[in-house]
Formats: structure tokens, sequence, C-alpha cells
């Protein structure tokens, strides 16, 4: 399988830490790639039309694309564990929903402030997202503290490469003094081989 990889992108690392936990790094050849909302760049446009990744081609269909459907797909080939069954799958997801939302605003912020011609950018904005973020670190902590001591799951990879992102593009915020339980979580969980591997 081809994987459309960026080494900065929060959910390529989601699809990489899947490969790494699940021992099988050598069934991908990783495809560099850079592009952005205003410039696509080498992105793989022609793979996936929102130009975005990352994106999986693989020998049994059309390529994939978004890091959920990557990663469910991954998980069904790999048969990884990652995904436990209902009820406790419905919490899972939506961990994982608010790692890539946290990620996501922090993806939209650099973009707006790095990316956006500099006589175009709203700071208001780019301010809107960091709420999301610290809205979202807080309901993680408050309903999220036992299920991410459980058994690893995809919630817990996508929350980490969320907060793996934060502390590469967003280290001046920091949001661990505002979070001082899920920052402990952090430093356990970034020690991860796979995510050491991937940070
Ligand atoms: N929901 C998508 C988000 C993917 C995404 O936004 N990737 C970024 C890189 S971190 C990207 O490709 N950006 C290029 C663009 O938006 O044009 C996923 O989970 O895969």
């Amino acid at each position: 399988m081809k994987l459309y990889h960026a080494p900065a992108s929060p959910f390529v690392r989601k699809v990489m830490v899947l490969l790494h936990e699940a021992g099988a790094t050598d069934r991908v050849t990783l495809v560099p790639v850079s592009g952005t909302p205003l410039d696509p760049g080498t992105m793989p446009v022609d793979r996936n039309p929102l130009g975005k990744i990352p994106a999986l081609e693989r020998p049994d269909g059309p390529t994939l694309y978004d890091s959920r459907v990557i990663t469910r797909y991954l998980d069904d080939l790999l048969q990884t564990g990652l995904y436990p069954p209902a009820p406790h799958l419905w919490e899972t997801l939506t961990l994982e929903a608010t790692g890539d939302g946290i990620a996501e605003a922090a993806l939209l912020m650099r973009y707006e402030m790095h990316v956006r011609p500099e006589a175009s950018r709203s700071p208001e904005w780019a301010e809107g997202q960091w709420r999301k973020v610290d809205r979202a670190l807080s309901a993680v902590e408050d309903r999220w503290t036992s299920h991410l001591a459980g058994p690893l799951d995809i919630g817990q990879i996508a929350l980490g490469c969320a907060l793996g992102y934060l502390d590469l593009r967003h280290a001046g915020r920091n949001w661990q003094a505002a979070h001082p339980a899920l920052a402990a979580w952090w430093t356990g969980f970034a020690a991860r081989p796979a995510m050491a591997a991937t940070a």
C-alpha cells in the first residue's frame, strides 16, 4: 500500500501510530507530499479530491481518505483491537472525534496565521479556534479520565496525536498549565514506542 504522508500532520500520524502498534509499518510505502488550501502543491488531488492527507492507495479497491476511514480499514485488515465492541465503542469514537477536532482547530489556526496572506488574517477567528481547543481539553479531563487509563484504543491515539500537534505548533499556549491531569497522561502516552517513533 502507499500512504501519502507528511511528518507534521497529526492525521497522518494517527495512521502511522496504528501501523507501529500493529507491527505493520512494512505494509506501506510512504509518499512524501505537501500543500495547503492556497496551493495544493504535491497533494494527491487525483486520489483525494479534497486535496488532503492521509490518503491510502490499497490493492483491493480505490484510494481511501480521511484518517478515520483509513484507520478503520487498517483495523479490519490487521485486526488491531483498537475499536472495542459497542457500547464502549461510542465513547471511543467520540473521543476520537474530539481529538480530531482539536487537531483540526489547531491546524486551521496555523493556516490562518501562517498561510493566509497577512493583510486578511483574523486573530479573532484564530482565538475562536483556540477556545474550541481549550473547551475540548477540559471536556477530555472531565469525561474521559478513566477511559484514558484503560486499554489502548483509537480514541487515545487521536487525542495523543492532537496533543503532539499542539506541542509542535502552539507550544507558546502552554495548554498543560490549565490541564494538569491531561498533561500527566500525555507524558506517559508520548513515551509509547509508537508515539516516540512518529514524534
Ligand atoms: N479529516 C481529515 C483531515 C485531514 C487534513 O486536514 N490534513 C491536512 C494535513 S494535517 C491537509 O491535508 N491539509 C491540506 C489542505 O487542507 O488543503 C482526516 O482526518 O484525514
